[in-house]
């Protein structure tokens, strides 16, 4: 793939944005390669995944701005229609997805990390939605994900209608990640964090992504249901057994089969 690279060790995949030259800007290319990797994940292996930006300088620093300059409106639905259509399957990805971001974050670059589960970032991080200021709306999520991680409407327009840079400490207070390390244990982090989350029972991790993803869409009473019918489904599982056999055995090592 030109700007996509994935290698995985045990059960963790990490998925690397490829392109440092611009800063790792999304083109249309990218998108689609992002899109062929998540199909081609392989779910009998890995069991966490973690998206980074090549270089030292960006996770991602948005949509190739000049590749929008040139559509009209036709391609930008078409544009819009596919980054949505890539982003709400990592959100979907059946296995949870760490973002971690390695420097500006900003429009596509930020739409992308707010798809996915969990974000961690360093301190030379910086995020924002510029497109306002491009005379665009954001087109791949932010205008409805970004008040829902954070939890603000408020703030979420703010953050929107400003334009401005929101740095890794205020990113972290305000909920838009959740730890901010040092560039250069980044990665050490992310990739630890993945390999804790692959080492719980893989059916027990997915169903718990599936009931807080679509429960938080419910009303309570809906998601409490929902949540009863993925609570019940780990106990016609194996590592159901082996997960609490282990405890009563007093067996730190379990050894679960994704069964
Ligand atoms: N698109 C294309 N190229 C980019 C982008 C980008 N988003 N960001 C950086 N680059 C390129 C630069 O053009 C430059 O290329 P070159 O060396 O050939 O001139 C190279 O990356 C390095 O960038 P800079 O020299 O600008 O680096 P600086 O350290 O001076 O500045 C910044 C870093 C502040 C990140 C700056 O590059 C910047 O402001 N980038 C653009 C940020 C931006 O506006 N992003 C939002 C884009 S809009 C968007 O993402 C909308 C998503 C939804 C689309 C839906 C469509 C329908």
């Amino acid at each position: 793939m030109a700007f996509v690279r994935y290698e995985t060790n045990g059960a963790v995949g990490l998925i690397t944005i490829n392109r440092p030259e611009a800063l790792n800007a999304l083109n249309s290319v990218m998108l689609a390669e992002l899109d062929q990797l998540f199909d081609q994940i392989d779910l009998e292996v890995v069991r966490c995944l973690v998206i980074t930006g090549a270089g030292e300088k960006a996770f991602i620093a948005g949509a190739d701005v000049a590749e929008m300059s040139e559509m009209d409106q036709a391609e930008a639905v078409l544009f819009s229609e596919t980054g949505n259509s890539l982003f709400s399957k990592i959100e979907k990805f059946p296995v949870p997805v760490i973002a971690a971001i390695n420097g500006y974050a900003l429009g596509g670059g930020n739409e992308l990390a707010l798809s996915c589960d969990i974000r961690i970032c360093s301190q030379n991080a910086v995020f924002g939605q510029p497109e306002a200021g491009l005379g665009i709306t954001p087109g791949f999520g932010g205008t409805q994900r970004l008040a829902r991680v954070i939890g603000s409407k408020s703030k979420a327009k703010e953050i929107l209608f400003t334009c401005r840079n929101i740095k890794a400490d205020e990113a972290l207070e305000i909920g838009l990640v959740s730890a901010v390390y040092p560039s250069e244990s980044l990665m050490e982090e992310a990739l630890k964090m993945a390999a804790r989350i692959a080492s719980h029972a893989p059916i027990a991790v997915r169903n718990i992504k599936k009931a807080v993803n679509e429960g938080l869409d419910m009303s309570i009473d809906g998601a409490i249901k929902r949540e009863i019918e993925l609570f019940s489904a780990c106990f016609a599982t194996e590592d159901q057994k082996e997960g609490m056999k282990a405890f009563l055995e007093k067996r730190k090592e379990k050894n679960f089969k994704n069964k």
